[in-house]
């Protein structure tokens, strides 16, 4: 059966940590959706890891990590996170495996990013997007005319002139849409024909590989989400997403697996709320409070380096992430951001035209426009960092916590006090 951990926000909500200290007890790690657009920062004894395209599993040595049919791979980048992790002391070695069915990303896909949010920018409505080539990826799939992972690593006889030419083709027609842009696609070959050699070892059918973990009951498998609920090119504040499904529906469509096999599905909540790139955000803040929590927060992404912009917690998004991605368990992160502040707000309704909301609105000008109410706590203002348990919180804390709980209506599991495995307390 499997375990999936989810961003209930837009992001940066700390799954990567969650993730790392689950793993423990974790035979399988898996990636379902996004590429290195994802950046998830984990802490072990003072060592800071950044997972990027990566699973985050890769940290215990016992679990086996799966790059998923629904990834994107940018392939130099996949090498270059490995070398990065094992110069600081893991040992990968037979613990990586990716999906024959994972679309490539290739460098031109990253070109064209840029020149589609060039053209956006024209009339303001750059996305805003971390350049990785996500968008474009996920359009030639959509489009049909991608490259997978099994193209690129075929042994049968012609494979590599199919993929030679499939690639020409490909990349000609972005050539086409985008003002026929100067591209080396010969070096980028050259390139390629190398990480066919040095990727073939790990690739493998994940349908049989997953079915045969999920269904042996000494097996447990974990599947790590990347981005958030918010971002969801279905569920999100579309267009302003990302390009995959990063609800639970992106777990089935990414990895072959049956909803059945699904377990637990736990939600991870910052205590606030960030948001990094364009588009709405109802309860974002431009005063004080929110450079507060942007610098108490370190609220930088891990992948672009961009300033994450900040607000209070938004009820109304939780409860309707929860509602898509139902589940079973909350971990509440970074409360210990929190601690310094006198009042604390959380949004618990959007008006609109003098009427109630019932969910988070599709039309984004609703959304710009809805007033938001929000129910205000006297802050704790003590330090949290040293809590090692529940009952050390003080009650402020916990009368914040068993509100979100009581409005959400899932319970909470663990609450992250600070970026290290040791400061997460389990309720
Ligand atoms: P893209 O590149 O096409 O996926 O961008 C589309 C939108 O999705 C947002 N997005 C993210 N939001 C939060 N965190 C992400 N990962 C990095 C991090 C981001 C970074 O962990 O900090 O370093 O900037 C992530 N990835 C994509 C993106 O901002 C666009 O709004
Ligand atoms: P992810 O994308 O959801 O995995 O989250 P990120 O790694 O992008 O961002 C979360 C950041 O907060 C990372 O730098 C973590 O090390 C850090 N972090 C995680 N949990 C906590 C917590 O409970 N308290 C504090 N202060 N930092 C945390
Ligand atoms: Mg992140």
């Amino acid at each position: 059966m499997a375990t999936v951990v989810l961003g209930a926000q837009w992001g940066d909500e700390g799954k990567g940590k969650l993730v790392d200290i689950l793993c423990d007890d974790i035979d399988v790690c898996a990636r379902c959706q996004g590429g290195n657009n994802a950046g998830h920062t984990i802490v072990v004894n003072g060592v800071k890891y950044d997972f990027h395209m990566l699973p985050s599993g890769l940290i215990n040595d016992k679990c086996v990590n799966l790059v998923g049919s629904g990834v994107v791979v940018h392939t130099p980048s996949l090498f270059k996170e490995l070398e990065t992790i094992q110069a600081k002391g893991l040992n990968t070695d037979g613990r990586l495996f990716v999906s024959d069915r994972a679309h490539l990303v290739f460098d031109f896909h990253q070109l064209v990013d840029g020149l589609r949010e060039q053209e956006l920018s024209g009339s303001k409505k750059a996305i805003g997007t971390t350049g990785k080539g996500i968008g474009p990826t996920y359009s030639t799939k959509a489009t049909r005319s991608g490259l997978r992972v099994h193209h690129l690593v075929s042994e049968l006889p012609g494979a590599w002139d199919e993929f030679v030419k499939s690639y020409h083709k490909l990349l000609e027609s972005e050539q086409k849409r985008f003002g026929g842009f100067e591209y080396d696609g010969e070096a980028e070959l050259a390139r390629y024909k190398e990480y066919a050699e040095r990727l073939r070892p790990m690739v493998i059918d994940s349908v049989p590989f997953m079915a045969e973990m999920l269904t042996d009951k000494s097996k447990k498998v974990l599947v790590e989400g990347a981005n958030a609920l918010m971002l969801d090119l279905d569920f999100g504040t579309y267009p302003y997403v990302t390009s995959s499904n990063t609800g639970i529906g992106g777990v089935s469509t990414g990895l072959g697996i049956p909803p059945q096999k699904i377990k637990e599905v736990i939600g991870v909540v910052k205590a606030y709320t960030t948001r990094v790139g364009a588009g709405p955000f109802p309860t974002e803040l431009h005063d004080k409070t929110g450079e507060y929590l942007q610098e108490v927060g370190a609220e930088f992404g891990v992948t672009t380096g961009r300033r994450r912009r900040c607000g209070w917690l938004d009820l109304v998004v939780v409860k309707y992430s929860t509602l898509i991605n139902g589940y079973t368990k909350l971990n509440i992160t970074k409360l210990d951001v929190l601690d310094q502040l006198p009042e604390i707000k959380v949004a618990v309704a959007y008006k609109h035209n003098n009427k109630t909301l019932e969910s988070f609105p599709a039309d984004l000008s609703i959304a710009a426009d809805a007033e938001v109410q929000y129910k205000t706590f006297k802050g704790w203002q003590q330090d949290t960092s040293k809590c090692r348990s529940y009952d050390e919180l003080p009650s402020a804390a916990k009368e914040y916590l068993t509100f979100i709980e009581d409005f959400v209506k899932v319970p909470i599991s663990w609450v992250g006090v600070g970026a290290g495995r040791e400061a997460m307390l389990t309720k």
